[in-house]
């Protein structure tokens, strides 16, 4: 059984190595690009210098194709358009991945141009940019030679320089597209804000909580890690096997966004440890008056031994997405 979970994983990290190896001749072109995650991301912010995807910033036709993948072996990560404040992630429903397994991809077609901002849910120190432009405005850029980093750095103020040109009656033509392109956008993003406003007057802001739930055998117990996208969540967490409580801990605080807790029980395919999550609320402890977010929602997850000491792999996953007091939950199924 631990063979067969040992070289499932394997297969898994060398699909993985197989779609970064084949990212470089998709880039190449702007009818396709891939974006990958870098390697740990999930676990240090190392990468957030360089780009946590790669490439930080890519650039794609409208019609064209957009392949995220997640080639971390380590860990879970969302591909979520919008942007983040602090670690207050605002998704604005361009495009959402959801949860990529180490290995997943998604693909996005843009339907408009314009600069689209994305995130991790899970890890919101990992933020990325795809450039979405008309496929003429790339023929034109790609007259001026092919240096694929000047063209992104510039790219977002490439239809606005190149009206400024003024060349000819196509650059015109591509800045009144751009013209519209921009109106269209501030329109939207006029029409979000007020559904946002809206929104809060039903005391409802639409905050997504995601809860990650692995666990790893430690020392005759299992511990637990509790992965958050937010940052200050006060949380309630019980675990049961056989009906019988094995750990509870009420009002537990996360000023991180992981949690570890360690269970006095080791769970079995006959005896799984039932693990639950209660949120609480977002905000300081002791503070709950000012208290933001979903409260009341739980998560679950079942432990099984499954995979031993392989600390790194996540066992149990059980993602709970909520807007204020209304739950709509997804359990992502595992292995
Ligand atoms: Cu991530």
């Amino acid at each position: 059984m631990k063979t067969k979970a040992i070289s499932s994983i394997f297969v898994l990290f060398a699909i993985a190595v197989g779609m970064a190896s084949m990212a470089p001749t998709a880039f190449a072109d702007h009818a396709e690009v891939a974006i990958v995650t870098v390697d740990e991301s999930g676990f240090s912010q190392a990468c957030v210098d360089d780009g946590c995807y790669v490439p930080l910033t890519a650039t794609v036709d409208v019609g064209g194709v957009v392949t995220m993948t997640n080639t971390d072996p380590t860990g879970v990560h969302t591909f979520t358009s919008g942007t983040v404040n602090g670690f207050t992630p605002s998704p604005d429903g361009i495009f959402d991945t959801s949860v990529l397994m180490s290995g997943d991809s998604f693909e996005w077609v843009p339907e408009s141009a314009g600069e689209v901002p994305y995130y991790c849910m899970l890890h919101t120190w990992m933020i990325g940019t795809i450039i979405v432009q008309e496929a003429a405005a790339e023929e034109h850029a790609d007259d001026h030679g092919d240096d694929h980093a000047a063209e992104e750095a510039a790219a977002a103020e490439a239809a606005a320089a190149e009206a400024a040109a003024a060349e000819a009656a196509a650059a015109e033509a591509a800045a009144e597209e751009a013209a519209a392109a921009e109106a269209a956008a501030a329109e939207a993003a006029e029409h979000e804000a007020m559904e946002h406003e809206a929104m809060e007057h039903d005391a409802a802001e639409d905050v997504e909580l995601m809860v990650m739930i692995s666990d790893s055998q430690v020392m005759g117990g299992t511990q637990i890690e509790l992965e958050f996208n937010v940052l200050h969540l006060n949380y309630d967490l019980t675990a049961t096997q056989n009906g019988e409580i094995v750990f509870e801990e009420k009002g537990l605080h996360s000023m991180e966004l992981i949690a570890t807790h360690q269970i006095d029980a080791l769970g079995s395919d006959e005896n799984p440890i039932d693990v639950e999550v209660v949120s609480l609320g977002i905000g300081a402890p002791g503070d709950e008056d000012s208290w933001t977010g979903p409260v009341g929602q739980v998560t679950t997850a079942k432990v099984v031994p499954e995979f031993g000491t392989i600390a790194m792999m996540v066992l149990a996953v059980a993602i709970i997405s909520i807007v204020a007091v209304t739950a709509k939950s997804r359990v992502v199924p595992r292995f």
